[in-house]
């Protein structure tokens, strides 16, 4: 008899015994490896956290009680506990349940998250709202809107806490005094073992057996803190004497006024539900300490559970990867093995990652470089002052190359436009998942930063369109002065054989691929779009349309020369790129053509104004027009348009002519030459049922 799939909510913990609630914890657990061998996923950390967040819930009233989640990787099993059992298998499938907390999913999501180190802003930003509206009054109306005396968790992993933004919660909680909990869910794992002053003092707190694994002591500490009263506690959360601070672990968290509590065994549900419970009835800010293991449970994942963070779907038996035989090596591997040859070349090259050293390629560069450790430095979930320290490595003599990925990047705006960009340092930005990135959906969608980044001066970005000029790209970076970006996707290259020595690229310069005779339109485009873009000329070839086509590889500085040439001698230009039109490269363009006084029409595609959904690439491609069929369809129709635009303007002029007034139009009209072309050619257009209705124009 299955105990999961009668689970329909939190409350339905609170009446099983210890056997029934061992039983869960393993129906959980199969769960998880069988679901996530099928669709990948967050497999370790959701292991880890089984027991830690069915021992919460069944200390919380939920709802009102709430818990929020730190990146959101983790919750698998509140989904399992919150009536997505029966759609589990759906994760992370275009439509299906998301990988992370989502709003729109269920009421049990409060936040929706993806990103690391934000979940106690929002958790105490909810407690401080509902405070508020309990000490003054709101309206009516909104009052009732709030649930009542509800309590909020906040779960946030070891590597997590490492982020600024935490840390900026802790300082504030502490201040305010916020009745709230945080579960530091320890596990001495980031992706990667987590890095740090503040994992070795975590670690310090773990490795002191007074405190840990000790029941009774976790049970005394407790009610050290509980029984007595508000009264005592006050007393003892004040009277902060030397002795206290030998003897009493989590110092770092009393002395900002969170009250610590821990460590406690994170798989045992009766501490960690005991805990919780003693939490919620402390008016104060509580910290507890859980240590757990990632990937507990499933042999393969405790083994290795870095490969096991974020796994593709897997043989459950062997826990090996189903890997696709055929796959080329991926942008992430080629810029990793480009960067140790460079870097082999030119000491003064350091490589940063922000806790992703395996993500960005980094492992490559630090396990070359073991040696040198001084060259590879990982500053933990840490992107701000990532950048901050590679400008003042740049000032100081050396060439950083940051490795962060678009979407995690987002959060070091600030220091590239101040650190960097101002100060006019050499600093090499390596962009990887620049683009659609697939199951993770809209959190993880590197779509905004060509946007973000074009708009900082002395900015300069690169936009390799395969492998090799990925390698090239690089090259040249390390050769330029200030900022320089490149920006890569996720997943495999073209397969393309890449050759040892790299060439540097022209500066500014595009590739023109192909001059069509018949000179109807111009596209330019970046990136992966170059390859899309080729197959979208044969299709409009097909439709005897004519399509030239350019690799236009700098977003900034543009090559306007060769943006103004095509757009004097086309009936339209294209642009495409895998980054939201808002601001893009395709932004570039039309802003060069508008300082130039071109009025050539312009059709940029690329990604909406709107946060785009998970699926795999493909499936995004066609549902945002991003696809060739696509392409060639609505170019096209834009063509149609203009002709049809250009023909009825003749036709004005015609009437306006006293002379010509009912003169039919010559065959030698060009205009109505290129309409008819169109006309006889096009009915009907392409047809690509996963796009209609969807343009991005
Ligand atoms: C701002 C940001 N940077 C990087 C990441 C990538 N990332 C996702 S989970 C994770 C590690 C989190 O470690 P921890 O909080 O300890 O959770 P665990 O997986 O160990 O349970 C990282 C670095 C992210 N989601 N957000």
């Amino acid at each position: 008899m299955s105990l999961l799939s009668d689970i329909r909510g939190p409350n339905d913990l609170k009446d099983l015994s210890q056997a029934e609630l061992s039983q869960l914890c393993a129906e959980l657990r199969t769960e998880l490896i069988q679901t996530v061998s099928k669709t990948g996923g967050h497999l370790a950390p959701n292991l880890g956290v089984v027991e830690l967040t069915v021992g919460a819930y069944r200390a919380l009233n939920t709802p009102p009680d709430l818990m929020i989640f730190d990146v959101g990787h983790q919750s698998y099993v509140h989904k399992l506990l919150t009536g997505r059992h029966k759609d589990f298998h759906t994760l992370r499938t275009y439509g299906g349940l998301s990988g992370f907390p989502k709003i729109s999913e269920s009421e049990f999501d409060l936040y929706g998250t993806g990103h690391a180190s934000d979940s106690l802003s929002v958790a105490l930003g909810y407690v401080l709202a509902q405070q508020s509206a309990a000490a003054n009054g709101t309206s009516e109306q909104s009052a009732a809107e709030l649930p009542k005396s509800s309590h909020m968790v906040a779960m946030i992993g070891d590597g997590s806490l490492t982020g600024g933004m935490a840390w900026e919660a802790l300082n504030h909680i502490g201040h305010t005094g916020a009745n709230m909990t945080i579960l530091l869910n320890d596990n001495e794992m980031s992706i990667s073992p987590n890095v740090g002053a503040l994992t070795s003092y975590l670690g310090r707190i773990r490795l002191d057996r007074r405190y840990w694994g000790k029941r009774e002591f976790v049970q005394k500490q407790l009610e050290r803190r509980g029984k007595p009263g508000k009264q005592l506690l006050d007393v003892g959360i004040r009277v902060r004497d030397s002795f206290k601070h030998l003897v009493v672990p989590g110092i770092i968290f009393e002395e900002l006024g969170i009250l610590y509590v821990g460590p406690i065994n994170g798989h045992d549900i009766e501490q960690v539900e005991t805990a919780v419970r003693m939490a919620k009835q402390i008016p104060e800010p509580v910290i507890i300490h859980a240590v757990t293991q990632k990937g507990r449970g499933y042999a393969p994942a405790e083994t290795n559970p870095m490969l096991f963070h974020g796994i593709a779907a897997f043989d459950v038996e062997t826990g090996k990867v189903k890997v696709n035989g055929d796959a080329a090596p991926s942008y992430t591997q080629v810029f990793g093995e480009a960067l140790v040859r460079e870097a082999e070349e030119n000491p003064d090259i350091v490589a940063i990652t922000a806790a992703m050293p395996q993500g960005t390629g980094l492992d490559i560069f630090s396990e070359h470089f073991a040696d040198q450790p001084e060259r590879f430095i990982d500053v933990g979930i840490a992107e701000g002052h990532a950048v901050g320290l590679a400008s003042g490595l740049a000032l100081g003599g050396k060439l950083p190359v940051v490795a962060i990925y678009s979407s995690f990047l987002q959060r070091a705006y600030d220091q590239i436009i101040g650190n960097v960009a101002l100060q006019d340092t050499h600093v090499v930005f390596a962009i990887d998942r620049g683009g659609l990135v697939g199951e993770d959906g809209p959190t993880h969608h590197g779509v905004h930063d060509l946007s973000y980044l074009r708009s900082i001066p002395g900015m300069q970005i690169l936009v390799p369109a395969n492998e090799i000029e990925l390698v090239d790209a690089l090259h040249t970076a390390l050769r330029l002065d200030g900022p320089v970006a490149l920006r890569y996707p996720r997943g495999s290259g073209e397969g393309l054989t890449v050759p040892q020595q790299p060439s540097q690229w022209p500066y500014a310069q595009a590739v023109e691929l192909k001059r069509a005779a018949d000179k109807d339109v111009a596209l330019l485009a970046v990136g992966r779009m170059v390859a899309v873009a080729q197959e979208a000329c044969d299709l409009l070839a097909a439709e005897g349309i004519g399509a030239s086509l350019a690799n236009m590889r700098w977003v900034k500085p543009l090559d306007e020369d060769y943006v103004i040439s095509v757009a004097s001698t086309h009936r339209l230009i294209v642009t495409l790129e895998e980054n939201t039109v808002c601001g893009g490269f395709g932004s570039g363009v039309m802003e060069a053509l508008a300082a130039a006084g071109i009025t050539t029409p312009l059709l940029q595609i690329g990604t909406p104004d709107a946060f785009s959904a998970q699926g795999t690439v493909s499936q995004l491609f066609a549902e945002l027009g991003l696809d060739a069929s696509s392409i060639a369809e609505k170019v096209q129709t834009r063509l149609q348009q203009e002709a049809a635009t250009t023909e009825q303007r003749a036709k004005e002029e015609r009437a306006t002519s006293t002379e010509t007034a009912t003169a039919e139009p010559t065959p030698a009209d060009p205009a109505a030459n290129f309409a008819e072309k169109l006309q006889a050619k096009s009915a009907p257009p392409f047809t690509n049922p996963l796009s209609a209705g969807k343009s991005l124009d």
